[in-house]
């Protein structure tokens, strides 16, 4: 069963307002076939039943350390985020087609604050925590989806044994 709860919050500028009703529909579709996508990638996790912290740094060269994490299938773990750049950075939990056509999203709409359950969204200096259960054995990706990040390689993987 799907326990994946998108909550969606948009800000769009004003001048962006009069192709709301366009951009809604359009996200729709993007929002549900990354839901469909989902899959395969776990689900969040219960604070009671973590496993073990792993901690992860992400900075301003556009990279995540360490950027392949191993776990066991069943695992809940708590992703301990720190940010060491200067700018905004954040970790979205996925799988690389998804994340791909999410960051495709967040840069036609670069106002957009999302926040769901697979990802963490992290200011300068900021720490944070996000728990996750990797479910099934495979590989799940993350990424930082603020536009340019990922392209410069600032994606990391997690191989689930
Ligand atoms: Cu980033």
């Amino acid at each position: 069963m799907k326990k994946i709860l998108s909550v969606l919050m948009l800000s769009l500028l004003p001048g962006l307002a009069m192709a709301a009703g366009e951009h809604g529909a359009h996200q729709g579709h993007n929002m549900a076939s990354m839901q469909q996508d989902m899959h395969g990638i776990g689900l969040p996790g219960k604070s009671a039943e973590v496993n073990r912290t792993i901690e992860v740094t992400m900075d301003d060269n556009m990279r995540f350390s360490p950027d392949k994490i191993q776990v066991n299938a069943g695992e809940t773990v708590r992703l301990f985020i720190k940010n060491a750049g200067k700018m905004a950075h954040e970790l979205v939990i996925g799988n690389l087609e998804s994340l791909q056509a999410h960051a495709e999203m967040m840069r036609q709409m670069p106002d957009m604050k999302h926040a769901e359950p697979n990802m963490i969204s992290l200011k300068a200096g900021q720490k944070g925590g996000l728990i996750w259960k990797f479910d099934q054995a495979g590989t799940v990706d993350f990424a930082c989806l603020i536009p340019g990040h990922m392209e410069a390689g600032m994606k990391g993987s997690v191989h689930v044994m």
